[in-house]
């Protein structure tokens, strides 16, 4: 029975304002190299108690089970600009010592029957606490800007119909998540023939780039 809510989310506020910290600097290391950096920007969150006790009875979870069994208690999100960045923040992620990771899950290319992408990954992170170390579970979604966009919007309009869409609106929505993910397609497309260019422009002797300037008529 959590008796003293203040005092069982403490851990988790702790571990949620370490990460927002840790994996902001992935971003910073990245720009220190004049390299694009993968990540574009990260929120966090503890989820309200509210929600914690909503999901609760939804997910049959018994309070004696929690920690264990809910594991977005804490709550990271990495936003990237393109699909390829949230593969590339992954495997950052996979590499790191100071945290476990416990499951994956792909809904980018399982995406959910909403219309929802993203890529969740469910870490275990160790905490230091006074009272000696406590391993907590946090789960991270790696998205796209306009995935961000996508679920921000439907998350928001689904708050007033409490998860039951009338059809002909979760077709739409459905539908508006696939238009997003095309335009994180047409984006990565772009980006690449962008690259491709630049590999083939001549260099100048003075370092800058472009086709040759033409010889003007009198030379
Ligand atoms: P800046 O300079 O404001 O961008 P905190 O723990 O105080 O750092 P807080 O208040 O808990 O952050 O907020 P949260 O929700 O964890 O993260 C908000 C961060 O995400 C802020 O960055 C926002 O600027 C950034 N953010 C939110 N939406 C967007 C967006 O659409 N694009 C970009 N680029 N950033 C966004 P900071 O770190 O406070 O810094
Ligand atoms: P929050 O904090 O309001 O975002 P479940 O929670 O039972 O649906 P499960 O298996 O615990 O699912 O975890 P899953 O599906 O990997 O991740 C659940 C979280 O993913 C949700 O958290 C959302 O943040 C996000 N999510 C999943 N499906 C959708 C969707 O259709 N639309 C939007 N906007 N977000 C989605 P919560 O619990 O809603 O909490």
């Amino acid at each position: 029975m959590v008796t003293n809510w203040d005092q069982f989310l403490l851990p988790y506020q702790q571990a949620v304002s370490e990460l927002k910290v840790k994996l902001r600097g992935i971003r910073k290391q990245f720009e220190n190299q004049s390299e694009r950096p993968p990540i574009e920007f990260v929120t966090g969150r503890v989820k309200p108690i509210a929600s914690i006790k909503e999901k609760m009875s939804r997910r049959h979870v018994a309070e004696e089970r929690l920690e264990q069994d809910m594991q977005d208690i804490a709550g990271l999100r990495i936003m990237c600009q393109f699909v390829e960045d949230i593969y590339q923040v992954v495997d950052l992620l996979r590499r790191r010592t100071d945290l476990t990771i416990l499951e994956e899950r792909d809904y980018i290319h399982n995406e959910k029957p909403s219309g929802y992408r993203s890529y969740h990954i469910v870490i275990e992170y160790p905490v230091q606490l006074v009272s000696g170390e406590k391993k907590i579970l946090a789960e991270i979604q790696v998205r796209t800007l306009a995935m961000n966009f996508w679920a921000t919007i439907e998350h928001s309009l689904n708050y007033k119909y409490q998860g039951a869409f009338p059809k002909a609106l979760s077709d739409r929505l459905q539908r508006a998540a696939e238009a997003a993910f095309k335009l994180d397609t047409e984006m990565s497309e772009i980006r690449e023939e962008i690259q491709e260019a630049q590999q083939y422009t001549p260099k100048h002797n003075d370092g800058t780039t472009g086709s040759p300037a033409r010889p003007s008529k009198e030379e």
